[in-house]
């Protein structure tokens, strides 16, 4: 990863020259946009706080931990935050608040990529039938996400089945099938209160018949009973997995910004009975809670494949960190 940091301390005045290429700007303006909120009802905060101080003090690292709390980046993640950058400012004998700014930023990516590549990639293969599987509580934008993700790949040429898994609702049957329509995707769907694995089986023939490359599937967010959810997704996995080798090859738990920690302690539930292998975070326009990022990373330890920036097909973002930074802080510092 590429973020002009030399021994650990990114340079002065690396916004400007963040993104090089027309099209990377672009996209960062995107989340520039969907996470004005957060920019401005919290992180203002941070500017305000940081260029009226004038040294660095244990208030100060308090205000600062009051700041990124607001901002839901969630208690233990924060205190990681405030104790690595209390820990640099004395080893590094930093004094002024001016240059506390860019080791928060420093910090902030580090917490996200750790050692590791964090691709935000999907696992999708030319050569095979694909199938990605959208699990996560009521009402989070599992199936606006699977129309977002649907327009994505048919915009790349590539054959779409949109797969009714919410079988618990005629209602929600009928989005899904709205938005297909839409979008230009196939759909599939038996009645109301099918046996979800039922149709994932029928749907995967449908799939082997029709030349599809992706199978996207809704599934019912009720999350009541823990031991249901977790017999109902394994049928489903297994299901799955019986008819297309290694599939599904992406299971996506849908977060709602919006719901901050809470949906964060919802999500823990799914990834102690399916095994996920990435989030999709919505409603990040929404909220100025936009710091849920680097809890989610922190605690959870998945990679984020997406963000929602918004209700339209195109609000839609493949998760970048350098970009996500950019929209939570530029103007601000
Ligand atoms: N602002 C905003 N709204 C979103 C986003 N994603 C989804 N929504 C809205 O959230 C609401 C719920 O979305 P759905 O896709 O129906 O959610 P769901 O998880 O399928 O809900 P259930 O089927 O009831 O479990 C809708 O009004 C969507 O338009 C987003 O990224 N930003
Ligand atoms: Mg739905």
């Amino acid at each position: 990863m590429c973020l002009g940091s030399e021994n650990g301390v990114i340079h002065v005045g690396f916004f400007k020259n963040l993104f090089t290429s027309k099209a990377k700007k672009l996209e960062a303006e995107k989340y520039k946009i969907g996470m004005a909120k957060t920019r401005s009802n919290v992180l203002s905060h941070l500017k305000e706080l940081l260029d009226s101080a004038d040294r660095l003090d244990d208030d100060l690292f308090d205000e600062l931990e009051e700041i990124f709390i607001m901002a839901d980046i969630g208690v233990n993640t924060v205190v990681k935050i405030v104790d690595h950058l209390r820990d640099r400012v004395g080893l590094n004998d930093v004094t002024t608040p001016e240059d506390l700014k860019e080791m928060i930023i420093d910090e902030m990516f580090k917490l996200y990529v750790k050692d590791e590549i964090v691709s935000s990639n999907l696992d999708i293969a030319d050569d095979r039938v694909n199938v990605i599987l959208f699990v996560g509580v009521n009402g989070v934008g599992k199936t606006t996400t699977i129309a977002k993700v649907a327009h994505e790949y048919k915009s790349k040429g590539k054959r779409v089945l949109m797969v009714a898994g919410d079988t618990f609702r005629a209602g929600a049957i009928n989005q899904l099938g709205i938005w297909a329509e839409r979008v230009g995707a196939d759909f599939f769907k038996k009645e109301e209160g099918s046996d979800p694995s039922s149709v994932m089986y029928d749907a995967i023939s449908y799939a082997k018949e029709h030349d599809i490359d992706l199978i996207l599937c809704d599934t019912a967010g009720r999350l009541q009973n823990k031991k249901n959810l977790m017999k109902e997704l394994e049928k489903i996995h297994k299901v799955i997995g019986r008819e297309i080798d290694g599939a599904p090859h992406e299971t996506l738990l849908v977060i709602d910004a919006t719901t901050g920690q809470n949906g964060l302690s919802q999500a823990k539930i799914f990834d102690d009975v399916t095994n996920i292998s990435g989030i999709v975070l919505t409603k990040l326009d929404g909220t100025a809670k936009g710091g849920i990022v680097l809890a989610i990373r922190d605690e959870m330890g998945i990679p984020i494949k997406y963000v929602g920036l918004g209700e339209k097909l195109t609000d839609l973002e493949h998760f970048d960190i350098e970009e996500y930074i950019y929209g939570m802080f530029e103007g601000i510092f």
